[in-house]
């Protein structure tokens, strides 16, 4: 018969490329949306345009991770096969400006979804989106499973408690909860506060002569970087094992912001030197210096592996980004924005 899954975050990078997949394995989905004063749904409303196919499948409701109340309201009415947990503040930087909220959601938003769950003895498997950037100030290089974790961040830290309260409630009530240890993923469909996108788009804009500069941090920290629609087939994988697990999904390379940068410029023939200037506004309180993971478990069990290569990322990102601003300027877009109506 065919599953129901129930995706939070539905709205995001990772939420928009699930859905897709399970959309096209036969899933019916259900996705949180929370409310905002302008239309959120951008990455999902193409999953409308057809709506006796995928469109008939996909039902979004309001729900935000912070009310309980609603969602044990909706576990109820939707009795989910699986439950894909994305939802969270997500952006490092923002973490320390906004260290309670971030507690609030990415860490609490999960203990309040894991007891919601118990609440209604739902038998859903679990995904959580647990992150390299629990593994902070490195112990081990490259980072594992195993490895302990050291977390740099308001984010960080929220992820490490929500790691363990998963981990505590598949050990207590033996629900099949799993954590996705995703090492950094990224996608034509990244928020462009996020650095690799925010170059991207601007190589689009400064090539065509609609930006002069583009302001970064630091350039000295290495990532482990793949790209998100291979991520989230890995995040799948783990809810169709007989057992509940902990996985690393990672490429297994590292590569500095600085080369992200070299490369995305070469890639339209320009010299990113050129245009590229530092703001200190762009700076940690503390960083995150070096980011490797090893994927052996994932590619063993799940028989998961990355498809696209660094230098590959760069190019499908970039590319897309001059696409994109060339439909904007000749207005293709504004017919799919906001052709949902929520409310
Ligand atoms: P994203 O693009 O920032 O998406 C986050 C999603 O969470 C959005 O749909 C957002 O809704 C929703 N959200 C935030 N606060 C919420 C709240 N209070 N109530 C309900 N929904 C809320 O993140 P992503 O890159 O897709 O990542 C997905 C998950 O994986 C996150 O938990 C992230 O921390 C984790 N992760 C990401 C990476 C990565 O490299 N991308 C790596 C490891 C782990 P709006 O659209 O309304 O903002
Ligand atoms: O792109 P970033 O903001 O990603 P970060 O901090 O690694 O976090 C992402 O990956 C995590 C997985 O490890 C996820 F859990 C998390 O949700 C998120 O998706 O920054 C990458 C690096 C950092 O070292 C940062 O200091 O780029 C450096 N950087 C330099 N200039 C910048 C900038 N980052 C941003 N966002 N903006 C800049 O201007």
């Amino acid at each position: 018969m065919a599953k129901t899954a129930l995706v939070t975050g539905i709205t995001g990078q990772d939420g928009s490329y699930l859905t897709e997949l399970l959309l096209e394995k036969g899933y019916t989905v259900h996705g949180l949306i929370r409310r905002a004063s302008s239309f959120n749904t951008g990455r999902i409303d193409h999953l409308f345009q057809d709506p006796h196919e995928h469109g008939a499948r996909l039902f979004l409701h309001y729900c935000d991770i912070t009310d309980a109340a609603n969602l044990i309201r909706l576990l109820n009415e939707i009795e989910p096969d699986e439950l894909y947990h994305l939802a969270a503040q997500s952006h490092v930087r923002v973490s320390f400006d906004q260290p309670v909220y971030t507690g609030e959601t990415t860490g609490l938003g999960t203990t309040r979804i894991l007891e919601s769950l118990r609440a209604v003895g739902s038998a859903a498997k679990y995904y959580q989106a647990s992150s390299s950037e629990m593994f902070g100030k490195v112990l081990e290089v490259p980072q594992k499973e195993t490895t302990p974790f050291y977390p740099r961040s308001p984010y960080g830290c929220a992820k490490v408690y929500a790691y363990w309260m998963t981990v505590n409630y598949r050990e207590s009530y033996k629900m099949y909860a799993s954590n996705g240890i995703l090492f950094n993923h990224e996608s034509p469909r990244r928020d462009a506060r996020f650095v690799t996108r925010k170059i991207t788009r601007a190589v689009a804009h400064i090539r065509a002569g609609l930006q002069d500069k583009l302001y970064l941090g630091n350039l000295d920290s290495k990532r482990d970087w793949g790209y998100a629609k291979d991520y989230v087939e890995a995040m799948w994988l783990m809810l169709q094992q007989d057992e509940p697990d902990d996985y690393v999904v990672a490429t297994g390379e590292t590569h500095s912001v600085r080369e992200f940068l070299v490369k995305s410029f070469e890639h339209v023939g320009l010299k990113w030197e050129d245009y590229v200037e530092f703001d200190e506004r762009y700076m940690r309180p503390a960083e995150v210096d070096l980011l490797i993971g090893d994927a052996s478990k994932a590619r063993e069990k799940l028989g998961w592996q990355p498809t696209v290569t660094f230098d590959g990322l760069v190019a499908l990102m970039v590319d897309a980004d001059i696409r994109l601003l060339e439909d904007q300027q000749k207005g293709v877009l504004g017919e799919v924005r906001g052709t949902r109506e929520f409310g």
